[in-house]
């Protein structure tokens, strides 16, 4: 079976109430393909969750953009998967490199996140890419393998888990990849993944794309053969997005 399309909206700590319902409806009155077809998941900050959950269209979800990497308990501010599962949140977006870069999150948390969401019933979108930096010193592979293996090396069953390649150059810049850069690293991992974990997961898992996608460059993105949807930030707060959702097809 093929790779259903993904679509996530990452709102990141953006809204107000009032702008929220806003978004809420705009993507209820929209017109878009059926869940056979892309699987569509927005992810508001935590505090707009059960709003959003109550009023959005039954075929779309919703996403956590973080919980807790062990039980809920003496943690002050987190917020633990059991507390998303009890909500009714399906998804949770692990590793976000805002997370990653401002909070210091490392290789070896994410994986222990992720392992302990997808222990507790979530679904994950993990998220993993190179610095500037990093892809000019030509390690952009060598980068993204070392944070997929990180996860790998805590979870046995990939069915739960879409992975988000995001370069962190292009994360909220403008400067988006070209279809042909995005293309060379989701085959690559794809390739790592075949080697490293098995054919079964290489071919299965998703793999979409995140960094500056918006309306106008989603189309062609979405045309390459190993960019399974994206992970759209500042555009999944606009109407563009349900165009985004649209390059599906
Ligand atoms: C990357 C992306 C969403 P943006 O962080 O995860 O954000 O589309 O604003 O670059």
């Amino acid at each position: 079976m093929g790779r259903k399309f993904f679509i996530g909206g990452n709102w990141k700590c953006n809204g107000t109430t009032e702008e929220v319902k806003k978004i809420v409806t705009t993507l209820n009155e929209a017109k878009v393909p059926g869940e056979d077809v892309v699987e569509v998941v927005v992810s508001p900050p935590y505090v707009f969750l059960p709003v959003v959950k109550g009023l959005l269209r039954p075929d779309f979800h919703v996403a956590a953009q973080n919980c807790w990497v062990r039980k809920g308990g003496a943690y002050t501010g987190e917020v633990s998967a059991e507390m998303l599962v009890n909500l009714g949140i399906p998804w949770v977006i692990i590793g976000h490199s805002e997370r990653r870069q401002l909070l210091q999150e490392s290789n070896e948390f994410v994986g222990d996140k992720v392992a302990y969401a997808l222990s507790q019933g979530l679904k994950v979108i993990a998220c993993i890419g190179e610095t500037l930096e990093q892809r000019e010193a030509g390690t952009t592979i060598t980068v993204v393998a070392e944070q997929t293996k990180a996860i790998a090396d805590k979870i046995s069953n990939w069915d739960n888990v879409v992975l988000a390649y995001e370069p962190v150059w292009a994360i909220g810049t403008g400067k988006v990849a070209t279809p042909a850069q995005a293309q060379e690293v989701h085959a690559d991992l794809r390739k790592w993944i075949h080697s490293n974990v098995s054919a079964e997961v290489a071919a299965s898992v998703r793999i979409i794309y995140g960094g500056s996608v918006n309306g106008g460059n989603c189309k062609e993105l979405a045309g390459q053969p190993d960019v399974d949807g994206f992970l759209v930030g500042g555009a999944s707060l606009k109407p563009e997005f349900v165009d985004i959702i649209n390059s599906a097809t």
